[in-house]
Order: structure tokens, then sequence, then C-alpha cells
């Protein structure tokens, strides 16, 4: 047996680069072509392979560090063989030393798909061959865009249940009449954009019930005098940016390797119910608008969205959204997060209930109002703390 130290190849023209992924362990087991480590290089992952079949005696660096070519990587022990000799005299194995940038691949495989540019490393790269799934379909939240195990996962689940949730015509034409309705383009989106949030972000939501008899009796009196007229949603528009403003982790965006973006617009995304679909324009830049100005865009916003007079731009660049409910009534619902945000805000009809205060009772303008946020982002204490924070805003009035 020989021990032969495997070193860093040639990386055309990076100086150095980073280890983002050892593949193997001391005292592993290799096979010729087994990965053991993998490069990053500015557009995608490299791998490194063994050229022999052998034992891992020692891996000589770690995850994050920085290499530069011919540094040893790794030990490994191999059988004295003639070709071992041959190579061990070029000490970098002839196909981990490429001749120049062109000739380093990244990671590719001769299966037939193609996963050139991919920056992906070699487990990964494994189930998705395996699996025969294209990872170019994947978009990574791992450094520079790596497509990690997550990623690849939150992908297979995500197209397996919306395939299999689909009913079979087939095996239900037989018991009964039926017909069949053409879904209008924007629910088929808005189903796919619902499927996709529901399956890859973890929600939890936070019930709340908030005292708006204040806020009602403002907002009659207003309605006395404004040309235009003022729902509670308006007044929630308001205090809601307040507390975003407050607690700006609800008002930002997850954006990968551990980031998030704390967005210091607030555009609040209004659910609008349409003959055609829900959809979510977006109010820009509210914590710039009084009460009116903000009862104005809503109308204006849901108004082009019944008669399909919507721009892209006013579709865009939400930060936050509200859907209301309230009107047609229901106790609670759990609303779906419209990605790239990380909460949204659920209003269910308000009722007047008596509350007793001190020995008297009063009556009392309830509205319950659910929070739904991506976990991944916002603990449940954070939600805790916002809620309490949005309901005293609230029951303070304007
Ligand atoms: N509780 C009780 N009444 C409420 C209420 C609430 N939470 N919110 C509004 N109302 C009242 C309004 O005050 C108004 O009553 P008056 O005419 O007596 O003043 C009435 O309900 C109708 O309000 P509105 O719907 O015209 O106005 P809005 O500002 O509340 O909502 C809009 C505007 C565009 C959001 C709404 O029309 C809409 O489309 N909502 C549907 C959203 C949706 O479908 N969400 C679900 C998404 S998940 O599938």
């Amino acid at each position: 047996m020989k021990e032969i130290e495997l070193k860093v190849p040639n990386l055309g023209e990076a100086e150095d680069t980073e280890i983002i992924e050892i593949s193997v362990k001391k005292g592993d087991k290799l096979n010729k072509n087994d990965p053991i480590i993998v490069l990053e290089s500015e557009k995608a992952a490299m791998e490194v392979p063994s050229d022999f079949d052998g034992i891992v005696k020692d891996i000589v660096v770690k995850e994050g560090d920085s290499v530069k070519e011919g540094e040893v990587f790794a030990v490994i022990e191999v059988a004295e063989t003639e070709e071992m000799k041959s190579v061990e005299d070029a000490t970098i194995p002839p196909s981990v030393e490429p001749k120049s940038s062109k000739d380093v691949e990244p990671i590719t495989n001769a299966s037939s798909i193609d996963f050139n540019g991919i920056n992906a490393g070699p487990a990964v790269r494994k189930i998705a061959r395996e699996l025969e799934i294209d990872l170019k379909k994947i978009s990574g939240s791992g450094k520079n865009a790596m497509i990690t195990k997550e990623d690849l996962k939150n992908f297979i689940h995500s197209s397996t249940s919306s395939n299999s949730s689909y009913a079979h015509l087939d095996s239900l034409k037989d018991f009964g009449e039926f017909e069949i309705e053409q879904q209008s383009k924007i629910r088929k989106l808005g189903a796919k954009n619902l499927t996709e949030s529901w399956n890859s972000i973890p929600h939890v939501t936070h019930f709340e019930e908030i005292d708006i008899s204040i806020i009602e009796g403002q907002r009659a009196e207003q309605n006395k005098t404004s040309a235009t007229k003022l729902t509670p949603l308006s007044y929630l528009v308001i205090k809601v940016v307040s507390a975003l403003q407050e607690f700006p982790q609800f008002n930002s965006a997850l954006v990968g390797d551990g980031k998030i973006m704390l967005r210091k617009y607030f555009n609040i995304g209004i659910a609008v119910d349409t003959k055609e679909g829900l959809l979510v324009p977006v109010i820009k830049e509210a914590d710039k608008l009084n009460i009116t100005e903000v009862a104005n865009e809503i109308i204006t916003l849901a108004e082009k969205a019944k008669n399909k007079k919507l721009l892209e731009r006013n579709l865009s660049g939400g930060t936050f959204s509200i859907s209301s409910l309230g009107p047609m009534g229901g106790v609670g619902f759990t609303p779906i997060i419209n990605p790239p945000e990380v909460a949204i805000l659920g209003v269910s009809r308000a009722k007047k209930v008596p509350v007793l205060e001190g020995d008297k009772l009063v009556e009392k303008t309830i509205l319950p109002v659910a929070l739904s946020y991506d976990h991944r982002v916002i603990n449940g204490a954070d939600a805790g703390k916002f809620m309490n924070f949005l309901k005293s805003e609230i029951e303070k009035g304007v």
C-alpha cells in the first residue's frame, strides 16, 4: 500500500477558491471517480474526484477554507500498482489537473441531464441524477445561489404534491353528470403560486381579536365629511405600517444563505376578489400616505383589478399583504403568504359584543385577525410581540 497526497488542481483564472463541500471522511473507502471535495468557481461548483480506488487516510482542509493550486487537501492510501506509480510522479492526478480554465469542468455527468453551470454539491447532483431532475429548474438559496439539499427536497415535494393533488378525470367520470369549466389564467397562476408558497414556506398562523370601537367611532365621524368612503381596511393599513416600522423582519424577504433583506419601504399588497380570481395590487409607499390617501388607493386599485386595468407595476414590489374577508363574514381563516414576503394579515368580520368593563357591560366592536408568517424568519414570540403592538396601536385609534 502506498500513500498519495492529493493536490488542488489548476483553477483556471481563479487565484484561490473556497472549499464548499467535503464529500468524504477519514477511513472512507473510495472508488475511482468518487468526489472528494467540491470547490467553488465563479459560476459553478467544481467536483474534484479521486483517480484511484483506495482509503481516505487524512483530510487536511475543512469546508470554508480558501485553497490555491497545488495545495494538498487529502491523503489517500492506494494499492501500489503500475498505474499508480506513473501517477505518483506527477503528484497531481491527471484527471484533476486541467490545462486551462476551459478544462476545468463544472460537475457534470455522463447522464443525459446537463448540469453545466449548475451550482450544487455532489450529494444534490447524485440525487438529481438518480431521479432525473433538471437542476436548472431549481433556484438555489445557498451562497452564490447554490442549490442545497433543502432546495431539492422542496422542489421534489412541490412537484409531487401539485401533480398528485389533481383528480383523475377518468376515475371520476362514471359517478354522475358533470361539466368541465376552464379556470381563468389568473386562477391557474394563482393556484400555482399558492401551491408553491404552501409547499415551500413553513407557515404558522397567529390569531388575535382587536377592539376597533374607537376606530369605528372615528371612521363614522370622518365619513360624514370625507369625499372618500373610509372602511376599516384603510385604518389597518396605516397601523400595520407602524407595526412593520417597529418590527422590520415582518417587512423582509429571505434571500438565501441565512440572509434576510430588511426592506425600508412599505408597500402593502391588498387581496382583491375579482371575477377572474384573486389579485393582490400593491399600495406603494404606504408610510407616506394619510388615511384618505390610503382609502383612495384601495378604491382605485380594486377598481382597476376588477376591470383588468392593473399594470405589472401595480402588482409587484409588495413587502407585506393584507387579505380582508371582513364584509364576507367568517370568524377566522389562515391566509397564505405571498412570497417573497414573509407575513400576511387576514381580516375577518368585525362584530359587536358585550364586554365586561369593571362591573358594567359595554358594547365593543371586535375584529378577528390572523397573521400567517414564515417560520424560517419569524418566531412565535416575534409574532406575539408584533400582534400585541398592532393591537394596542389600533385600540388607541388614529
Ligand atoms: N368587518 C365587518 N365589516 C367590514 C369589514 C370587517 N372586517 N371590512 C369592511 N367592512 C364593511 C365596510 O365597512 C363596508 O360596509 P359599509 O358599506 O356599511 O361601510 C362593507 O364591509 C364593504 O367593504 P368593501 O369590501 O367595499 O371595502 P374594503 O375596503 O373592506 O375592501 C377590497 C376592499 C377590495 C379588499 C374588497 O372589496 C375585496 O375584494 N375583498 C376580498 C379579499 C379576498 O378575497 N381575500 C381573500 C383572499 S384568500 O382567498
